[in-house]
């Protein structure tokens, strides 16, 4: 059985060519879910045309934000949403095409006796195409080192493509995370599974972005390291 109330979370910094395309290829695949899309005024005018759209479309909502906050506290945004809206799942995908939305299916399909189905570059049948080698020793090595010191049962730990259930979110203080970058995959990870959390992975092609630009720094790569360090303390709250 499909999950009944589902909220597709798309955060947002100029994806503006992107978030056009993306919205009906998403609605292609999943037509009975809403989507929320978390932006952070974007120069672009990503904001104002999901403003512009969401007139004459119901399922689309928008939260904006005054400025370039973080991807770690867009996504925690999207997911205090789905809980104060009662959503049953909430996914949550890239808005530039890396992640296929013809996967959404595949994920939906193994909610049933999972709480986060994640899907996964680094499980057969999953991969990578477009990168250089550097990304791949990168990408690598950040699911190593989190998979081992946070003990996660998941080979794909950086990713942001997963579905949750919304009932174990609720369960999360999401004003006590640590991350405001992309740790926060790693970090909602760990702490789902001191919830109890049962993960599932279902395997899906990256692809590089389609169009506009990465907005991923080297700086952040050092701070999600000390971050999960810190969680790996047990000085994470
Ligand atoms: N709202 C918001 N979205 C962000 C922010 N940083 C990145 N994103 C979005 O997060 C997703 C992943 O970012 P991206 O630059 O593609 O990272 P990469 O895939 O690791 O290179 C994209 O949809 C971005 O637009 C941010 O500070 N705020
Ligand atoms: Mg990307």
């Amino acid at each position: 059985m499909p999950p009944d109330t589902i909220l597709i979370a798309l955060c947002t910094y100029n994806e503006r060519d992107n978030i056009a395309a993306l919205l009906p290829e998403i609605w292609q695949h999943v037509p009975e879910a809403d989507i929320l899309v978390v932006d952070d005024n974007s120069p672009d005018g990503t904001g104002t045309l999901v403003a512009e759209w969401m007139t004459r479309e119901p399922r689309l909502r928008l939260l904006s934000r005054p400025g370039k906050l973080g991807l770690g506290t867009a996504t925690l945004a999207a997911f205090q949403y789905a809980v104060d809206n009662g959503y049953a799942w909430v996914c949550n995908l890239d808005a530039d095409f890396s992640h296929p939305p013809a996967t959404l299916p595949d994920l939906l399909a193994q909610t049933p006796g999972h709480d986060v189905v994640l899907a996964s570059r680094y499980v057969p049948g999953g991969g990578v195409v477009g990168w250089p080698w550097y990304r791949h020793a990168m990408s690598q090595s950040i699911n190593f080192y989190a998979r081992t010191l946070l003990r996660l049962p998941v080979r794909d730990c950086s990713g942001s493509f997963r579905a949750y259930r919304v009932a174990l979110l609720r369960q999360l203080d999401l004003r006590q995370f640590l991350s405001t970058g992309y740790s926060v995959l790693e970090e909602l990870l760990y702490r789902l599974r001191r919830k109890g959390a049962r993960f599932c992975e279902v395997p899906y092609i990256y692809a590089e972005r389609r169009y506009g630009d990465s907005k991923i720094r080297l700086s952040e790569g050092f701070r999600a390291g000390l971050i999960i360090l810190r969680l790996a303390l047990g000085l994470g709250g």
